[in-house]
């Protein structure tokens, strides 16, 4: 049995819709996040002992546990093999699929952050994620050659970047036929449907 520690309406969100599309047995715990806008309150100092940051999602099998979308979605597909939604070691795909993940956590998430937060003002300065107009080239160049981020089939990585493009469309996702067209394709899965309905816990 998985645990996830979740906030409705959150980066949490799209685990449930990867736990849907894996067919897992899970459990949500619902946790505390204080939000952008102000609303909402600090997760209790005992989830610190799950995630050091306290923030979510995270997901506990067994004794193991697990924080960050990417490091989550690439242990999950490599532990639920019955829905084979990860390439795995020795798979076509495996290097692309594993290097999509990494992008997000490590470079178009804290690039996102800093263009939204306005922390990239000084382009001299180098960072070790790049500029966020290249960084969204390379998504948006992919997504208009091929339906999914790995081509032709949908992945986990699409649980990732689908939700990316979704929360930030229209402003660091410029609006663009293929993004559309993407999440289009994405919130027809009975998956993402079943999640959506399970967001409140
Ligand atoms: N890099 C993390 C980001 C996690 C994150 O920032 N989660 C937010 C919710 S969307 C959170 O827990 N915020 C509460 C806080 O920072 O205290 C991931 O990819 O999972």
């Amino acid at each position: 049995m998985i645990t996830l520690y979740h906030a409705p309406r959150s980066r949490s969100s799209r685990i449930i819709w990867l736990l849907e599309e894996l067919g897992a047995d899970y459990k949500i715990e619902l946790v505390d996040i204080q939000r952008g806008d102000g609303s909402g309150k600090p997760a209790p100092e005992s989830y610190a002992a799950i995630n050091p940051l306290k923030k979510v999602p995270t997901v506990k099998v067994f004794d193991e546990i697990v924080y960050e979308s990417g490091a989550i979605t690439l242990y999950l597909t490599d532990s639920h093999q019955r829905h084979p939604i990860g390439p795995l070691p020795g798979d076509n795909n495996r290097a692309e699929y594993v290097r999509w993940l990494f992008f997000y956590n490590g470079t178009l998430e804290p690039a996102a952050t800093a263009r939204f937060m306005g922390w990239d003002k000084d382009p001299a300065k180098p960072t070790g994620f790049g500029k966020w107009e290249d960084i969204e080239k390379v998504v948006s160049d992919q997504l208009a050659k091929t339906p999914y981020i790995l081509g032709d089939e949908f992945s986990a990585a699409d649980i990732i970047y689908g939700s990316a493009v979704q929360f930030f469309k229209g402003s660091l996702f410029p609006d663009r036929p293929h993004y559309d067209a993407y999440l289009e394709r994405l919130s027809a899965r009975p998956a993402y449907k079943r999640a959506q309905a399970r967001d409140n816990g």
